[in-house]
């Protein structure tokens, strides 16, 4: 199986065009008819990648980029619910199947999976919208039915600068408002620049939340990204009362931050829990062709700026120009060139069956969803999803009725299911 994975990704492009669109079927496949969730059954084609990359760099091991792609069997369509949203930031689905969304300008609204839209729900504090900043992640307490709480990730702006915040508060019975809103975290230090907040947020299995915050993009903040007394490029752990969480890796160490998880990060706007193994992955922005696919485990430095697949966006190398270094951590799978993942969710429904426990993530500049198919913590397979929509796609989510939605930077909408 590893050497077709191999005779693929080493076949140079000019190759690759003859072979697209034939099924290479993979010798360990059964001749059953059943259909299967295991990936080895899926037919393998050439990488979903074909354009050039920006440097020579080389992966740390097989598979880490330009892996074999694959196609979805089950026929599937991404349907427009709605095209009137103004720049939606965040999707998350609420217990009774609607959907909560923010827009980055500041609002929050409830969609039904009709695609009707409520009007803007009140009581949440000024966001800074300059740049990358406003009202981005969402999420609902796991309680939600019995408390009606709500989280966000919004840039809070602040005389000494802008910074990545948690705010939490009630959704008043009637939806129209959000009741006692209160900031519970602040990733400090504030900065007067308006890019790289990360931004997203899920509850773990304790009800406890991650975080996940940038690091500023400029030179003068990008090296907070391996400090420990600094919130910034981090994946950080708290109550839900923005207290560091117990067990954190770093709990009692003097002059280290309590709140933090992961470090070394550059910019995630993807976290999520893969339901078969219950391991926290995330995606992050990377620089030119860095793009990054992470397993999170706590304590670990992930790299950023020290190593990196990419290159300064102004051409140069990334610091000494390295790529792997002992103590820190190789990304699962990279992307050079970018994709722009935005946000990522795994698909833990059963009507799409090959489906099942893959990794989604929305793409901007790469305009898809991309599908990945993930063994023994391996990226095995890619697909892109949905790119003759040609829209930046900003957020992904599962619904409770076994499609998934998405979001777009021009303000639509989508279900993705089962047709
Ligand atoms: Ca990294």
């Amino acid at each position: 199986m590893n050497q077709i994975y191999a005779k693929l990704i080493s076949m140079r492009k000019p190759i690759l065009a003859t072979i697209t669109g034939i099924t290479f079927v993979l010798a360990s496949c059964s001749s059953s008819s059943t259909p299967s969730t295991e990936h080895e059954q899926d037919s393998v084609y050439a990488p979903v990648e074909t354009k050039k990359p920006n440097s020579d760099y080389k992966p740390a091991f097989t598979g880490q980029t330009r892996i074999a792609g694959v196609k979805t069997k089950t026929p599937y369509e991404g349907t427009v619910l709605s095209g009137a949203l103004d720049a939606p930031w965040g999707i998350t689905a609420l217990p009774d199947g609607r959907l909560l969304i923010t827009e980055k300008k500041g609002v929050l609204r409830i969609a039904t999976v009709a695609g009707q839209l409520s009007e803007p729900i009140t009581g949440l504090p000024a966001v800074n919208t300059a740049g990358q900043g406003g009202l981005l992640g969402i999420r609902v307490d796991p309680d939600f039915s019995s408390n009606r709480m709500v989280y966000w990730v919004f840039s809070d702006p602040l005389p000494e600068g802008n910074l990545t915040a948690v705010g939490k508060g009630k959704l008043s019975a009637d939806e129209k408002t959000i009741e006692g809103a209160t900031v519970i975290y602040r990733a400090t230090p504030a900065y007067k620049g308006t890019l790289h907040y990360g931004g997203r947020i899920v509850f773990d299995k304790d009800g406890n939340i991650l975080v996940s915050t940038g690091e500023r993009s400029d030179l003068e903040t990008r090296p907070q990204a391996q400090q420990l007394n600094s919130a910034l490029g981090k994946v950080l752990r708290i109550t839900k009362d923005g207290q560091p969480a117990a067990g954190n890796p770093f709990a009692g160490q003097a002059d280290k931050r309590p709140e933090i998880y992961s470090y070394g990060h550059r910019n995630v706007q993807g976290l999520a829990f893969n339901p078969g193994t219950g391991d926290l992955w995330e995606t992050e922005f990377g620089p030119r062709g860095g793009d990054e696919v992470n397993r999170i485990e706590p304590g670990k430095n992930y790299g950023w700026p020290t190593i990196t697949y990419g290159i300064e966006y102004s051409g140069p190398k990334v610091g000494e120009g390295i790529q792997q270094k002992a103590g820190l951590e190789q990304p699962v799978y990279y992307y050079d060139p970018v994709v722009s993942p935005s946000g990522i969710t795994f698909y833990s429904g059963s009507s799409i069956p090959e489906w099942k426990n893959n990794l989604f993530i929305s793409c901007l500049s790469g305009m898809h969803i991309a599908r990945l198919v993930i063994k023994d913590n391996k990226v095995v397979g890619e697909e892109r999803l949905l790119e003759s929509e040609e829209q930046r796609f900003r957020d992904i989510t599962e619904g409770k009725d076994g499609a998934l939605y998405a979001v777009t930077d021009n303000g639509k909408l989508y279900r993705i299911h089962k047709k």
